[in-house]
């Protein structure tokens, strides 16, 4: 079915932007019609396990679909590697210590603040997320809106509903959710109105459980393991007091699944109540799958490295599963929308809430603002009207969401709102003037994996990290000569010039985003 023609009201919302911001003015010339934003957000989703990024582990082919028709960027990151802070950045388009929302474990988001989807549902749109949201209070501005509560589930989850019920739905979280998704966009939206919906996957979040149709899926791959697996973190004492290693933090029982009588671990009773919400005929499939490979473990008795290495490959195989059902149903969107000839007007994005280590230094979770966990995938399907294909290099971060989106809606972008419009990098614009650095703040220690808090600045060439609290210790990489950020330089010999530079970067970025943490420079 067509989409209904928008341009009268469109004509409306884009009039209210004009009076006070000129370029919405501008923008709107351009933009003939409104456009719909479908915004899939995964949760620990990284790029090495995306085939558009990476072609090293697995085949993801509905993601490169996105990719090779649209957009990828290369440069994209969060501000604050966790789920419930980068969801703040996102819908604020704020810094951490600005939207209020800075760790998961005390943080409760204040819903009554500005938030992108308020904003929008006032230039006309209609609002609605399904899925995970993670920010404890109840969602605000979405005319529509399911969640599950806190991290859910994988199989059979629980939803939060409109009326506060908690209702459990049959089958796997992934298919759900996206069920949910185009059930609102087929049958529930008011389609005088365009739209912005959030599909919010709780995939691929640890413990990694897949579909059970899946779980047979990479058995025969071996994985080759990151050079940097073996780390010992010389130079680097807030890397090394992380408790987040494959080898000694990974759990046998509820993270690979290592289930077998006589056998105990902290975790092993909420693993239990994890694949207790299997329907029989599921429970029976994955037990079955399971029984070989547990007793084969055990029967080997692995020690050190061959252990290390048995449980990297067990995490890549669940993790790739997990992968596969995602992939699947961002495929499920996009036929959809193609189907309904709506890719035109459209603007599907897809990224997570932030990137994730797949062995590299040893590690499995995110929290740090090395590459692996700061960096986030960001592919796009433009819609007509938007005409750059391929890669966008720049600097880009997931507090530049809200300002791209309120653009595209022809909006205002409030002065608070920190983030930067991608519009003209959609276009195929590359301004002069556009950011050459970007900030970073992670906040929740202690904490679960024992990442210390810390701040940074990150250039196309460096980054310089502070580790504070309880600890005060500087890191400086070198990303072109580094990548993997084994050495640090802080301190070395001729790197007295790029450091005072680079403080002097991390110190205007404090001041312009009005973070009240700064280090004193001296
Ligand atoms: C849970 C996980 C952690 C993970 C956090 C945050 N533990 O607490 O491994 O770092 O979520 O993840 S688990 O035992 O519950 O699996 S986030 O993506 O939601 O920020
Ligand atoms: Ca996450």
């Amino acid at each position: 079915m067509k989409q209904p023609n928008f341009n009268l009201l469109y004509s409306v919302a884009g009039l209210a932007a004009c009076t006070s911001v000129i370029s919405s003015c501008q923008q709107k010339k351009e933009i003939t019609k409104p456009y719909n934003i479908v915004y899939i957000m995964t949760d620990d989703h990284t790029a090495q396990m995306m085939s558009c990024y990476d072609t090293r582990y697995i085949e993801t082919p509905n993601l490169d679909r996105i990719a090779n028709d649209g957009v990828r960027f290369t440069n994209s990151f969060v501000a604050n590697s966790l789920s419930g802070p980068s969801r703040a950045c996102m819908i604020t388009g704020k810094h951490s210590h600005a939207n209020g929302f800075t760790d998961n474990t005390t943080c409760v988001f204040d819903g009554s603040q500005q938030t992108m989807p308020k904003l929008l549902q006032k230039a006309g749109y209609q609002t609605a997320i399904v899925g995970k949201w993670h920010l404890e209070s109840l969602p605000t501005g979405f005319d529509y809106w399911e969640i599950v509560p806190g991290q859910g589930d994988y199989y059979n989850p629980d939803f939060i509903t409109m009326n506060n019920d908690t209702i459990q739905k049959q089958g796997y979280i992934t298919n759900i959710v996206t069920d949910m998704g185009i059930d609102w966009m087929e049958n529930q939206r008011d389609r005088n109105k365009p739209f912005c919906l959030f599909i919010h996957h709780k995939a691929i979040h640890r413990n990694w459980l897949p579909e059970t149709k899946y779980l047979a899926e990479y058995e025969e791959k071996t994985f080759p393991l990151p050079d940097n697996f073996f780390d010992t973190y010389e130079g680097r004492p807030a890397a090394a007091s992380q408790e987040m290693s494959i080898f000694k933090d990974m759990d046998l029982i509820y993270d690979l699944k290592m289930l077998k009588e006589g056998k105990e671990s902290s975790l092993k009773e909420r693993y239990l109540s994890y694949i207790g919400r299997m329907n029989p005929e599921e429970r029976k499939a994955f037990d079955d799958f399971y029984a070989p490979i547990i007793t084969d473990f055990y029967k080997q008795n692995l020690k050190g490295k061959e252990l290390a290495e048995w449980k990297y490959q067990r995490y890549m195989r669940d993790y790739a599963k997990t992968v596969k059902s995602l992939d699947d149903n961002v495929g499920r969107v996009l036929d959809y929308l193609k189907e309904h000839d709506m890719l035109d007007n459209t603007l599907v994005v897809y990224t997570s809430d932030q990137g994730f280590y797949m062995g590299e230094h040893g590690w499995f979770d995110k929290r740090f603002m090395y590459e692996e966990s700061m960096h986030t995938p960001l592919i796009m399907h433009l819609p007509k009207g938007l005409d750059k294909r391929g890669d966008i290099p720049q600097l880009v971060q997931n507090i530049d969401y809200a300002p791209t989106f309120l653009e595209l809606a022809g909006a205002e972008i409030p002065e608070d709102i920190q983030g930067v419009s991608l519009v003209p990098l959609l276009k195929g614009e590359a301004p002069k003037d556009w950011r050459k650095s970007l900030y970073y703040h992670f906040y929740e220690y202690p904490a679960e994996h024992m990442v210390k808090r810390h701040y940074g600045v990150r250039t196309d060439h460096y980054k310089l990290i502070h580790f504070y609290n309880d600890i005060d210790e500087w890191e400086l990489y070198d990303l072109k000569e580094d990548p993997t950020e084994m050495h640090n330089i802080y301190g070395k010999p001729g790197m007295e010039e790029i450091t005072k530079n680079l403080r002097e970067e991390l110190l205007r970025l404090q001041e312009q985003y009005n973070d009240p943490i700064r280090f004193k420079y001296n």
